[in-house]
């Protein structure tokens, strides 16, 4: 359940808190798009007496990255098939890719997409002439799923009236899941295995964000579906900006700190995502260059993707810079080449895009087309709406520039870190893409810690699921869960740590703080404990200039990375110092601990990887360009928290769809 609105004020921490057990046989961690989809689907496999939570450190219907809605569903398969679905997702992300996961999701995305519209979300739909209809407009043509033609941007992104896409999403899923089963505002800070049963997933301890309350909750199977993680590289936003991100800054790295904590096995998490957007507002430009046809020129107002010096740069990456898509990370590359070069800024040509609309247009269709330009920051990035009022920008008459953003890690966007995780138990599967549990079962999208599952962000080597598909791959998940649970019934789950142990570790940053805050007169200023915005700040300065940040046009190298390392060794014990005054600030210092794992993650990846594969995302300097002979493989890594070790290695990649 809720709990209500705070009154003015963060509630103040105190020493001993309350303690609430709960013991379920299903357990979801996360409230976004792909957990929404497993709350979905769950019970309705669920037998008889088995018991479901779901925790979410926010409140549902406005949380995770969908908070501020979207104007594109960005994954429809529809008329085309999920094998192509395969070779688009393959061929942004450099070749290296799971396509058992991409095949499997390519076959059930669309039924999320047809759920959606079922609940209420508008999806624009072109009429008999061809013309779109926007917003309840469309329903005229009746549903996608009876056969109506939506309203496509590319080949495989559907626009909508999306800001309220969360709201719709997750009232579905709390009336399928029970509001009784269902935790609003209490952040899971680890995931606990069993005392007696190696590599099994036994719960998990958790803190509320509105009460002086920790919780522990034993469970069979769970669940983590946290997102992905930002704010782990300074923001190009500065001063009074400062926070503003592309990605919605509450994503911490608690998906991936969460299960490799306990083991679990990571892969290509040295992919990150750095997209470029409308620059200081971070709006999208998607709908700019596919439904408006906007061209983006460099500072000479030149096309500079269409120039010699492009195709040249691009032939470096065949077979990929050669495609008639070029990757997203090869678009970003061209940028900072022309930056580089001195042909900035990167601008998108909107006066000219708009105008050739028009051209077959009258004023009335031209002054809707205005208003779809607007809505599309309005549907979910309102403060570049904002931006564009606040510096006179009528995108008719005035160009805007763009700019990739500081790196993000994601695995369902255009981005594939995360971790290793079974594929259905088919035949067309690799075996070497089954992960067999205790039982020598094969449970969908399991994790290499028996019983732990994950979906969207979390599923390594599969990106392009975006919201649809992550929303599917929870619904995926869910059913492998109940059969997981079901396999699994006499299984009692023992936690390896006692309530006294994991509340004096979860409570530790605020009995830092009341041990020490009278030492100074300034809260925020002691010698004794740090405040996680300051940390927040370390870590930034040291990801920015050392971890191929945008202070160095995303380049780093093997001497940078050991640097890096070695501060994040330093930040890693200082985190024991870590303090918390309010219970704000308590899940701000977790979030800063999973961010510091996350990113420890990421950076100890490219260290390993030597080469560099995705160019425009990063680059390895002492290692520059591609190298298949070695490097065509997945490179993934497991920690040993016994040892307090990482041990990095390869996975052989396996082509499926020709
Ligand atoms: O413009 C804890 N995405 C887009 N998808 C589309 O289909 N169309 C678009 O238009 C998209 N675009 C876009 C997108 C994302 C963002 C940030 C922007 C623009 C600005 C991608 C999708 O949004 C994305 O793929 C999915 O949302 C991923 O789903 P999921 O479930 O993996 O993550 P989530 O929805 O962010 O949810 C995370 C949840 O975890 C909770 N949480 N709960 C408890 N304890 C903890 N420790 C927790 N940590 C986090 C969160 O509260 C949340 O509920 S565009 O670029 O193309």
């Amino acid at each position: 359940m809720a709990l209500p609105n705070k009154p003015m004020g963060e509630t103040k921490a105190v020493r001993d808190p309350a303690v609430e057990e709960r013991e379920v046989d299903i357990l979801i961690v996360g409230g976004g798009m792909a957990a929404c989809g497993t709350a979905f689907e769950i019970k309705k496999w669920m037998p008889e007496g088995m018991k479901v939570l779901l925790v979410d450190k926010a409140a549902m219907e406005r949380s995770g990255a969908v908070a501020q809605g979207l104007s594109a569903i960005n994954t429809y398969v529809g008329e085309n098939g999920p094998d192509d679905y395969v070779k688009m997702v393959r061929n942004d992300l450099m070749g290296i890719v799971r396509e058992d996961l991409i095949f499997d999701l390519g076959c059930h995305v669309d039924d999320s997409v047809h759920l959606f519209e079922e609940w209420g979300l508008p999806i624009w739909k072109k009429d008999e002439q061809g013309k779109t209809l926007d917003g309840n407009k469309g329903k005229k043509m009746g549903t996608l799923k009876s056969g109506a033609k939506p309203v496509r941007t590319g080949k495989w992104q559907i626009m909508i009236n999306g800001e309220s896409y969360k709201r719709i999403v997750a009232e579905a899923a709390k009336k399928a899941l029970g509001t009784d089963n269902i935790l609003e505002r209490v952040f899971i800070v680890e995931l606990i295995l069993d005392a007696n049963v190696p590599n099994q997933i036994a719960g998990a301890v958790g803190i509320s964000t509105r009460e002086n309350k920790v919780y522990i909750i034993k469970c069979k199977t769970c669940m983590i579906a946290c997102g992905g993680a930002v704010n782990i590289y300074q923001p190009r936003s500065v001063g009074e900006g400062k926070g503003r991100a592309w990605y919605p800054v509450w994503n911490a790295g608690s998906t991936y700190t969460l299960g490799m904590k306990i083991g679990a096995e990571l892969s290509m998490m040295e992919n990150r995502f750095t997209p470029a957007r409308f620059k200081d507002g971070y709006g999208p430009v998607g709908a700019w260059y596919l439904l408006f046809k906007a061209k983006s020129l460099n500072g000479l107002m030149e096309n500079y993707a269409a120039s010699d010096v492009a195709k040249k740069e691009l032939e470096k990456y065949a077979p990929y810079g050669t495609a008639a898509v070029t990757p997203t990370c090869l678009r970003n590359h061209l940028m900072l080449f022309e930056m580089k070069e001195g042909r900035g800024p990167i601008i998108m040509d909107t006066v000219t895009a708009l105008a050739n609309l028009a051209k077959t247009m009258d004023k009335k269709e031209l002054k809707h087309l205005e208003s779809e330009a607007w809505e599309d920051f309005l549907d979910m990035t309102c403060g570049q709406a904002n931006l564009w009022c606040a510096t006179n920008t009528e995108p008719e008459k005035k160009n805007s520039e763009i700019m990739p953003t500081e790196p993000y890690l994601l695995g369902s966007h255009s981005g594939c870190c995360g971790f290793w995780v079974s594929g259905p138990d088919l035949d067309w599967v690799p075996d070497s893409y089954k992960i067999k549990a205790d039982n020598g079962k094969v449970y969908n999208r399991m994790t290499t810690v028996n019983g732990l599952f994950t979906s969207g962000d979390g599923v390594g080597c599969s990106g392009h699921k975006f919201s649809s598909g992550s929303h599917a791959e929870g619904r995926m998940a869910a059913k492998s869960m109940v059969r997981y649970a079901k396999d699994h019934a006499d299984y009692k789950p023992a936690l390896s740590k006692s309530n006294q142990e994991l509340v004096d570790l979860v409570y530790k940053p605020v009995r830092v703080f009341l041990d020490n805050c009278n030492y100074t007169t300034a809260v925020d200023i002691n010698p004794n404990y740090i405040k996680p915005s300051g940390m927040t700040m370390r870590l930034m300065k040291a990801t920015n200039e050392y971890g191929a940040g945008t202070a160095t046009y995303y380049m780093t190298s093997s001497k940078n990375l050991e640097i890096a390392m070695e501060l994040l060794q330093t930040m890693r014990e200082d985190c024991e110092k870590l303090a918390a005054g309010d219970l704000h600030e308590l899940m701000r210092c977790w979030e800063i601990y999973h961010r510091i794992w996350t990113v420890e993650a990421h950076l100890r990846h490219i260290q390993f990887r030597k080469e560099t594969r995705y160019p425009g995302f990063y680059y390895q300097c002492d290692y520059p360009g591609q190298d298949d002979k070695n490097w065509f493989c997945f490179t993934n890594s497991k920690y040993d928290a016994k040892a307090g070790k990482w041990d990095t290695f390869k996975r052989d990649y396996i082509k499926i769809i020709p």
